[in-house]
């Protein structure tokens, strides 16, 4: 039995804790959303909020590699031929001057294969590690997450990365509702307001911890099993 410190309550609930039923997921930590250039970049807003959990998330990527737990990267991104776009989120990021699909200096914005799209070189996956990649902000709609969680044997989610406050708290909450038991690494996370960071975190502590638990880096990495 193990248990990582967390606020409301010590991680996971029941004490089972393994490298054979855990995963890191790393959202989103592509160049659009946190590199020069890119698409929140381009839509003006601070890159250094959405660059703070890079170090922190190097630190728990590298225990969790060690001692040989699953870590799973996400990417969201649309295909060339926009099929997968609705018209929607398109008309809502031209509004910004950020146009899913169109030209940028990162190539065109989201858009599968494109140089901004990828993950950024200091979180690069190694080979063998799973790469979901998904159209929207939630891991779980429209890509094989749960199958691949299931079939695994992973039910406990460390959850890292981008934005706080839209994609990790999207998954956290599907992840939730299917039954996986969630922790969300604080400083592994940002968002492109930190206000909207605070209160995503915020939320997951009420109610008994209503969608899991929090830590953060350090706590995490010294009392991982
Ligand atoms: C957003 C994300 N914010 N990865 N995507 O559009 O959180």
């Amino acid at each position: 039995m193990a248990t990582i410190p967390g606020d409301p309550y010590p991680w996971p609930f029941d004490g089972d804790l393994t490298p054979q039923n855990t995963a890191l997921i790393i959202i989103d930590m592509q160049t659009d959303f946190c590199g020069k250039g890119g698409y929140v970049d381009t839509m003006g807003y601070d890159l250094s909020l959405t660059r703070a959990p890079i170090e922190p998330i190097r630190g728990v990527l590298g225990a969790m590699r060690a001692k040989g737990y699953t870590v799973i990267h996400t990417r969201e991104g649309h295909r060339p031929d926009l099929t997968d776009l609705p018209a929607n989120k398109r008309w809502r990021s031209q509004r910004i001057g950020a146009g899913i699909g169109d030209a940028g200096p990162c190539g065109r914005i989201l858009i599968r294969g494109e140089p901004g799209w990828d993950i950024i070189p200091e979180l690069a996956p190694l080979a063998g590690e799973p790469i979901i990649d998904k159209p929207g902000k939630g891991s779980f709609c429209a890509t094989d997450l749960e199958l691949m969680l299931r079939t695994r044997g992973l039910r406990n989610i460390v959850l890292s990365g981008i934005t706080t406050d839209v994609c990790v708290h999207t998954t956290m909450r599907e992840a939730n509702d299917r039954g996986f038991e969630c922790l969300l690494l604080e400083d592994c996370c940002g968002a492109t307001d930190h206000g909207n960071h605070l209160a995503a975190i915020k939320m997951v502590k009420m109610q008994g911890g209503v969608f899991g638990s929090v830590s953060d880096a350090k706590s995490f990495v010294e009392n991982l099993p």
